[in-house]
This record gives structure tokens, sequence and C-alpha cells, in this order.
């Protein structure tokens, strides 16, 4: 890994370590990234005009349908290495703060805890109109492979069920945003994982940490308008970069091997 010893020092003296995480984490769990192209009922579509409020008025089966798809696959999806280097290393450093665009429930399955979650998830779904929760029935839907209209189900107020997710044009909630920023603003290191970094106003964080100081880190296969503003730029997937990572810096990989033979889990890289 090619981090000076200066650097490798001073990563592994930082306080409060902040990872910031998007939908790149959770690709080699099996759910598709935004960047991807949608398949099946919605190849036509672009997720950009799917999830927004607008999108379910007008069509409210198409969307529906595509979320019980996705809840589908986030369900029988499993944590890979990389959700799991995250969680170990909160055992590692003295304060982290895990802030992720997911709507998935990965990083909390994968043993984080406190997730601030900035685009709400995909399990808690509510009412469109009263706002009121709803509750989804136990167990995993089983959509077919290339989607299908889904009438959403109805409040008691007669409104439709939407998921619980933030979508544009929406407000992110107060207290995670509020939490987020703060962490960004303290933070002695700051890592960005698996995200384009190009939905505001999320991907304003990496540059408010940059502009107090942190070091930043960035871990993505593809380019980003990050590369070359970020401290460390390191170019892979996150499932083999960040555990070796985790394991460079803070000498997390034995326990973090152990970790990752869990069933389903992606498989840890050799250092
Ligand atoms: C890997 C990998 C591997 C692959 N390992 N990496 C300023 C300028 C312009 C526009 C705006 C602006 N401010 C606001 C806007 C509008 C809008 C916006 O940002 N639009 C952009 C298109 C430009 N923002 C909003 O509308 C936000 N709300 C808002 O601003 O409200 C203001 C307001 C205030 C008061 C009242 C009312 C309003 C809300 C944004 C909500 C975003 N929601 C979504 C959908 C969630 C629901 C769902 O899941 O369906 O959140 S959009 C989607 O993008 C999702 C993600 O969380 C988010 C971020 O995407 P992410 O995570 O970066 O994923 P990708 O797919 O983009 O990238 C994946 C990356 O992984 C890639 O880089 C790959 O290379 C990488 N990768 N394999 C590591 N193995
Ligand atoms: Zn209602």
């Amino acid at each position: 890994m090619d981090i000076s010893e200066d650097l490798l020092n001073t990563l592994r003296k930082a306080g409060h370590v902040v990872v910031f995480t998007g939908a790149g984490v959770s690709a080699e769990s099996g759910i598709p990234t935004f960047r991807d192209a949608l398949t099946g009922l919605w190849e036509h579509f672009d997720a950009k005009e799917l999830a927004t409020p607008d999108a379910f008025s007008r069509n409210p089966a198409l969307v529906w349908g595509w979320y019980e798809w996705r809840r589908m696959k986030v369900l029988r999806a499993q944590p890979n290495s990389a959700h799991l280097a995250i969680a170990m290393l909160e055992t590692l450093v003295p304060r982290l703060t895990l802030v992720t665009q997911n709507v998935d429930d990965l990083h909390e399955r994968a043993g984080s805890r406190d997730v601030l979650h900035l685009h709400g998830s995909i399990n808690r779904p509510f009412c469109f109109v009263c706002r009121l929760p709803a509750i989804y029935p136990a167990g995993i839907p089983v959509e077919p492979d290339g989607g299908r209209r889904l009438e959403p189900p109805r409040c008691k107020c007669g409104g439709r069920i939407r998921p619980g997710v933030v979508w544009f044009g929406e407000p992110l909630p107060d207290n995670e945003w509020s939490a987020a920023n703060d962490a960004a603003n303290q933070c002695d290191v700051f890592l960005c994982i698996g995200t384009s970094s190009l939905v505001q106003p999320a991907a304003r964080l990496p540059t408010v940490a940059m502009q107090r100081g942190a070091i930043t880190v960035q871990v993505n296969p593809n380019p980003t308008s990050l590369d070359d503003r970020v401290t460390i730029n390191l170019p892979g997937p996150a499932g083999q970069v960040l555990p070796r990572l985790v394991e460079t810096v803070w000498g997390g990989a034995k326990s973090q091997e152990g970790a990752t033979s869990a069933p389903g889990a992606a498989s840890s890289p050799s250092p």
C-alpha cells in the first residue's frame, strides 16, 4: 500500500475518524449502484427519474415495484469485507463516525453502531400523505427478476405508503445531517468510500473535512472529482482495498480475517 511512513503515523494517531460511504461499498454484496444501468421493467429509466416524489405521484406502481425489488435484493444480501472492515475499525480508533448515503442496513448487519443514514432507510416505509410510519409484512418479498408494477399498500388515512428514503428534491433528515456536518468539521481523518460524490448536499462533506485540515482518503475503482483533491487516493474495490488499509494502518487484519469468514461475506484479500 503506497502510503508514506509519515502519513501512516499521522493516520495512526487520529482521534476521530469519519467513514463516509456510498453505493460502491455495497456493490460487492450484489446491490446495484446508482450509476449501473437499470434492467427489466425499468431499463428505459434512469434512477434519477424514479427516485423523486413526482415519479411516485405519477406512477406509484412502477416506483413501488422498483423499491420492493430492491428491498428483496437488500434482504438477500450479506455484508462484504468492506462493511466488516469498517465495523472492525470502529473498535481500533478512539472515535469513529459512520455516515452513509445508503438506504440498506448492511453496515448495521456487519456490526457498526450508530450509523448516520443521510438518505433514509428502505426498511422504514411511511405514508406519502400523513407521514405515519408503516410496517412491512415479515419476510423477504419475492419479486420476479425483471421486476413488476406493484400497487403500494394504503395507510389508514387512505394515502399511499412510500419507501422511507430521501428522494431528489427532499431535505435530508435534520439530526443526521447536522451530526454528519459536525463530524466532518471535527475529524482528523475522513475516509470517502464508494461514492461518486455527485449528489448534494452529502457530496459537500469531504470538502468540509479538507477545509478543516483533515487527512482525506478515497477508495473507489473509478475516477471521481475528488481524485486530485484527497490526501490519499486508493483506486480499487472497497472489499479489497479497505481491509488492507485497516490492516496496514491500524493493525486490524487478524480479527478482520476471522470476521470475513462469516457466511456470505466476500473474502478478504491477502495483505
Ligand atoms: C465502488 C465499487 C466498489 C462501484 N468499491 N466503490 C447543488 C447542485 C446541483 C444539484 C443540487 C444541488 N443541491 C441539491 C441538488 C439537487 C439534488 C442533487 O444532488 N442532484 C444531483 C443529481 C446533482 N439533491 C437533492 O435533491 C437532495 N435534497 C436537497 O438538496 O434538498 C434541498 C431541500 C431543502 C429544503 C427543502 C426541500 C429541499 C436529496 C438527495 C437525495 C438522494 N437520494 C438518492 C436516492 C435514495 C433513495 C434510493 O435509494 O432510491 O440517494 S439518489 C442516490 O444517489 C442515492 C445515493 O445515496 C446517492 C449518492 O450516490 P452514491 O452513493 O455516490 O452512488 P453512485 O451510484 O452515484 O456511485 C457509486 C460509486 O461507487 C461510483 O463512484 C463507483 O465507481 C463506485 N464503486 N463499485 C468501491 N466495489
Ligand atoms: Zn396516512
